[in-house]
């Protein structure tokens, strides 16, 4: 009898968690339980995805989850997806997965070990498989990138693809970010007309996180800047006319809210180029939590003014309205 009892208090509480933080038709903030850190959004198969950073000690960060959504309020999660058994040289710190699916296959490119200098083992690596939800496996054995290269440490990786369709890597921390041409299997790099392999793009303030978007036929840079543990993470942006720029600095437009939560950043976006609607996914941490790794993944509308500036984000308890893919 005790025991039934505390089952239904247990399954209450449960209950009354998830009705704290979502209705039926509103996504609720957090999207989903837990620490989850560095989100990257992506649509496959008319569903949603999100893979963030396990935000853990380095030491635990040995795994990525994932979690798929038909409607942006209901999340499923999808347990250890990529696990550092199955890459021989990542064993601590898997970070900020940026994922892109090519010719029926969905590569996760990630970062492991937060090497300090170009004598760690470590970096950026690339992971494949033929679902969304993996298993992913090492796709070279090796990083794909494992050195600084302009003051970039190899960090928060992000795969943009052209309209051309090449593909680029644009990565970086340290305040530091580059770009680089992906080659075609995503093995290695092709180098630039003038021979180069990383060219720096980095604007104004940029510290790490880099993501980028077309609208409208502008390239849409944007990146987090102030220091993760901290209050004052948080989401700048530059617009330029191809994907090397030059990216001149325009504004914040995700940041803390006194009333709300603080740490708000590393982001990324859904599109939905149709309706012409722009959801950012991003983490902040709880108010009056000082813990860094105490992030909370989070979604927002992302808005636009008459001449294509981003407007300031509004950080709330409520999210998103229900959405389906199309
Ligand atoms: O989650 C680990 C690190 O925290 C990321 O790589 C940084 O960008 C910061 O969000």
């Amino acid at each position: 009898m005790k025991y039934i009892i505390s089952s239904l208090l247990l399954f209450a509480g449960i209950t009354s968690f998830a009705q704290s933080t979502k209705t039926i038709n509103q996504s609720g903030n957090p999207i989903f339980p837990g620490w989850y850190a560095d989100p990257e959004a992506a649509v496959f198969n008319n569903k949603y995805w999100i893979y963030p950073t396990y935000s853990a000690k380095y030491k635990e960060q040995v795994f990525l989850d994932a979690f798929s959504s038909d409607d942006l309020t209901n999340w499923k999660k999808h347990e250890h997806i990529l696990d550092t058994s199955a890459i021989k040289w990542a064993n601590k710190a898997m970070w900020a997965p940026a994922i892109v699916e090519k010719d029926k296959k969905y590569y996760l490119f990630f970062g492991a070990n937060d090497i300090q200098s170009d004598n760690e083992v470590g970096g950026i690596g690339v992971a494949v498989s033929d679902k969304p939800e993996g298993p992913f496996k090492d796709h070279l054995g090796k990083p794909l990138v494992d050195k600084f290269y302009n003051g970039a440490q190899p960090i928060d990786q992000f795969v943009f693809k052209d309209k051309d369709g090449q593909y680029y890597l644009i990565y970086g921390g340290w305040r530091h970010c580059n770009i680089a041409k992906l080659n075609k299997d995503f093995t290695g790099f092709d180098p630039f007309d003038d021979g180069t392999i990383f060219k720096e793009i980095t604007p104004d303030k940029y510290v790490e996180g880099p993501y980028m978007f077309i609208r409208n036929g502008k390239y849409y840079f944007m990146w987090s800047e102030g220091g993760w543990t901290g209050p004052d993470y948080s989401v700048a942006y530059a617009v330029g006319d191809t994907p090397f720029g030059p990216f001149k600095r325009i504004d914040k437009i995700l940041k803390q809210d006194p009333t709300m939560a603080t740490g708000a950043g590393h982001h990324s976006v859904i599109i939905n180029q149709k309706k012409d609607k722009y959801y950012i996914v991003y983490h902040r941490r709880p108010l009056g939590d000082t813990n860094g790794n105490h992030r909370e993944t989070c979604i927002e509308e992302m808005n636009f003014d008459a001449q294509g500036n981003i407007l300031p984000v509004k950080i709330t308890k409520e999210g998103v309205k229900a959405q389906k893919v199309k």
